[in-house]
């Protein structure tokens, strides 16, 4: 049985994600506080990401590390620092040094959150981060990406939607995951023969999703569930949205917070930039 480093096992995708894979895998579970009730086959380790040397210690002699520590919503910028970037580089680093090669890294659907809803979007778009924190996420994608390419590590990407039991309102019909879907797709994270560097999208299979998701299913992904079965109730109960913009775009709020610019502006193509460069020409 493969022994498996989960970081932030405390937070709530943790404690999903636990029954989901701790009967297939020795979890070796992290977090800075304490986690006192463990089931058979886990154990826990206190560390900080923060701290290179806590990292070094507790990725030694692990098959695989599912990264999900860190800061998990919009925050200030010394707290996304330390958390996210600081942090996640330490997981990526000593996962390096202590020959771990494969690494699931959490990252989430606010790399992208400057998407609109009308577009669908897959693997492949460049990112659009709509806070620190999806700039954040963003940091962690391109360093796995470097690590994959550089140090032949093997990186698996999730952009996690949101993960919860039931979906919580009109924009989590669209991204929502289920505790066993997302456990499905870690698993073949962890477990697929054939991974270099790649991005999924952690959603469920649902009729409204903004994702093509169709690098997932072409590695196996199979979504049990779809969020629609809830959307009746889930619809009857939302609230007006709290501003046009968090309608529009794919992040919602986290896209209005602190709004001083105009997002709807187009990024200039290609094309455009040629044209202007031949122009001063
Ligand atoms: C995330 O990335 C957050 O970690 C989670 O708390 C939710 O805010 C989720 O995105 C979401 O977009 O609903």
């Amino acid at each position: 049985m493969k022994t498996v480093l989960m970081t932030g096992a405390a937070g709530s995708v943790g404690t999903f994600l636990r029954p989901e894979l701790n009967t297939h895998y020795q979890l070796r579970l992290s977090d800075l506080k304490p986690m006192k009730k463990l089931a058979q086959g886990e154990t826990f380790v206190p560390g900080d990401i923060a701290r290179l040397g806590d990292m070094l210690r507790i990725t030694k002699g692990v098959d695989a590390i599912v990264h999900l520590g860190g800061f998990a919503v919009e925050g200030p910028w010394d707290v996304i620092l330390r958390a996210n970037i600081v942090g996640c580089y330490n997981v990526f680093e000593a996962a390096r040094r202590n020959g771990v090669k494969r690494v699931l890294f959490a990252t989430s659907n606010h790399a992208a959150g400057f998407y609109r809803r009308d577009q669908k979007i897959d693997h492949r778009v460049y990112p659009k981060p709509d806070s620190r924190y999806g700039l954040s996420k963003v940091f962690g994608e391109q360093l796995g990406s470097l690590y994959a390419d550089k140090y032949a590590m093997e990186v698996f990407c999730i952009r996690i939607g949101n993960a919860a039991t039931l979906p919580a309102d009109k924009r989590r019909l669209a991204i929502w995951v289920s505790p066993r879907d997302l456990g499905q797709l870690v698993r073949i994270g962890i477990d697929h023969p054939d991974i270099h560097f790649e991005i999924v999208y952690g959603v469920s299979g649902n009729q409204r999703s903004w994702y093509d998701n169709s690098n997932a299913q072409r590695l196996g992904y199979r979504p049990q569930d779809d969020a629609e079965r809830y959307a009746d109730e889930v619809l009857t109960k939302e609230k007006p949205a709290p501003d046009p913009l968090s309608e529009l775009y794919q992040g919602g709020t986290f896209v209005s917070a602190e709004l001083g610019g105009d997002p709807a502006r187009k990024t200039p193509t290609v094309k455009k930039k040629a044209a202007a460069r031949a122009k001063r020409k």
